[in-house]
């Protein structure tokens, strides 16, 4: 079976309000059919109801950037996946790099977060960093295996199909320094062997693996010719839109 090609936005905390509605109305008649590649926005929660609205009639996708793991209840600030469930969000990051860094959020709240989605009927992709200091002394081989192994913890292999992961070292985010294609490709072919290590061959070769970190319009054609990276997820080069449009269409 086919893996459909997957390009993600990752806003981020950058775009402003005003800039969120003519973002969407440039790209949304411009992307490709969903068969062929599918087009991510994943943005603040701010801007979720809006986009969405905007976006009505176009194969754009809206996904959240993040959300709690609890349904509902007495938790300040949070996001709820049920509420996002229930706006029409069908896709998510859950446990980015930059949540893992600046917000503590370990592999047992990633997982916690993976089943708050799976329970909702929205689909994962869970980001698997890597540091500098790891990946130099080749330890970094480990850690992003024992996230991966972390983020299907109790997930069923239906479920797991329903899931996405990306490769993120973080050497690689917003710094400019993209990992090599081959680099890449080594990171993706690790997690889809991880993968199969934890279900079988069949659902490796479904589940979708992406390359996050740096990638910009010049550096995506090389990714995306690798045989194990199915996509990826752009931060920075994908604040503007022609920017992005040009990345999609690389
Ligand atoms: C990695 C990526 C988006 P950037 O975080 O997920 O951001 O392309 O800015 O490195």
């Amino acid at each position: 079976q086919k893996r459909v090609p997957f390009i993600g936005a990752n806003w981020k905390m950058y775009l402003m309000p005003d800039q969120v509605i003519p973002y969407i109305e440039t790209i949304k008649n411009q992307i490709p059919k969903p068969s062929e590649t599918q087009v991510m926005i994943a943005a603040s929660p701010l801007y979720l109801w809006p986009l969405l609205k905007h976006a009505v009639g176009s194969d754009v996708i809206i996904g959240a950037e993040n959300c709690d793991y609890h349904d509902t209840g007495a938790y300040t600030g949070e996001v709820s996946p049920k509420a996002l469930a229930e706006i029409g969000i069908q896709y998510s990051i859950a446990g980015h790099s930059e949540r893992r860094h600046y917000f503590d959020e370990d592999p047992t709240i990633v997982n916690k977060k993976v089943h708050a989605l799976l329970r909702n009927q929205i689909n994962p992709i869970v980001c698997c960093d890597e540091t500098l200091v790891r990946t130099e002394t080749n330890d970094g081989v480990h850690w992003v295996v024992s996230q991966v192994i972390a983020a299907f913890k109790n997930v069923s292999s239906t479920d797991a199909l329903k899931m996405m992961i990306a490769y993120e070292p973080r050497w690689a985010i917003g710094t400019g320094i993209t990992a090599s294609a081959d680099e890449a490709e080594e990171g993706c072919a690790l997690i889809r062997q991880t993968i199969s290590r934890i279900y079988s061959p069949e659902v490796a070769e479904t589940v979708r693996v992406l390359y996050g970190g740096s990638v910009t319009p010049k550096n995506v054609k090389a990714l995306m010719a690798k045989p194990d990276i199915d996509g990826v997820l752009v931060g920075s080069a994908s604040l503007d839109p022609d920017e992005f449009l040009n990345l999609i269409h690389y």
